[in-house]
């Protein structure tokens, strides 16, 4: 018989053993979306507890047109990322260790206050945040070719396992964040192209959306903590020996390679 415990160990494990496997919801259709996330609570904070990690902040998933269209899931959700996940810049990731990775570029914010919802607007949001900074977000599903209903991806953190920062750090009010463009490559290769836009119309209101989500599971967005607002465009596979990039116009650029 499923539970959530069952769910988080499953999930964990797959992880740990590096394969994928079956929706869980088409073994166990109970698995609604509360049950989810309390799965992927307690997933986290196990995680975090073994590891000796911390949770670092917050990630939205599913929160362009291209990341929904491509998984089949039109509404976003929430998920935890924690100290172990946060890749030092230019040292290779190496691909054996994931399932499957891939990776994709995100507006990543920096809070300079609490958020906590209900009722946060975009405008609000934008107040609590310090810092905008470029990221790759590394996602590896712990479903078969990332094919999930959404309570099996919330349940799997929303597929997180890693994701790396530019250095680059700019104030909010420095630069108009929905027209901020992005270009994600391989290998000098454009593969695709954004705006910030493409994040909710505006990545402040993924922010938003994300506070007062998570207000109703009784979670604040902390001081000091990130939040990865979701992948621009489609999500591209890591392989050996190559590399993928996102330049963006005032949050400069950001890239991981594989290894
Ligand atoms: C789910 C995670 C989605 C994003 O930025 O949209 C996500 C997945 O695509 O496997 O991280
Ligand atoms: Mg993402």
């Amino acid at each position: 018989m499923w539970d959530i415990d069952r769910v988080a160990d499953e999930l964990t494990r797959r992880a740990a053993e590096r394969r994928d496997g079956g929706r869980i919801t088409a073994e166990w259709p109970g698995l609604d979306l509360a049950r989810a996330y309390s799965a992927q609570d307690i997933l986290i904070q196990r995680r975090a507890e073994e590891r000796a990690e911390r949770i670092v902040g917050v990630k939205l998933g599913l929160t362009s047109e291209a990341k929904q269209r491509r998984m089949g899931i039109s509404a976003p959700l929430t998920a935890w990322v924690t100290s172990g996940m946060r890749l030092e810049p230019g040292t290779p990731l190496g691909v054996a260790s994931l399932i499957h990775p891939r990776v994709e570029p995100e507006i990543v914010f920096e809070m300079g206050e609490d958020l906590g919802g209900p009722g946060v607007t975009r405008q609000a949001a934008m107040a609590a945040v310090k810092y905008v900074r470029a990221g790759l977000e590394v996602i590896d599903s712990r479903f078969t070719d990332f094919s999930f209903a959404l309570p099996d991806v919330v349940a799997d953190n929303a597929s997180a396992a890693a994701f790396v920062l530019g250095d680059v750090v700019v104030a909010p009010d420095e630069l108009d964040l929905a027209a901020e463009p992005c270009t994600l490559s391989v290998d000098r290769k454009t593969v695709a192209k954004a705006t910030g836009a493409d994040v909710q119309g505006h990545p402040g209101e993924a922010l938003a959306l994300a506070a007062n989500a998570l207000g109703e599971r009784g979670h604040r967005i902390e001081k000091g903590t990130l939040v990865l607002t979701g992948g621009l465009t489609d999500a591209v596979f890591l392989t050996p020996g190559h590399t993928v990039s996102a330049a963006f116009e005032r949050l400069g650029s950001v890239s991981l390679t594989g290894c």
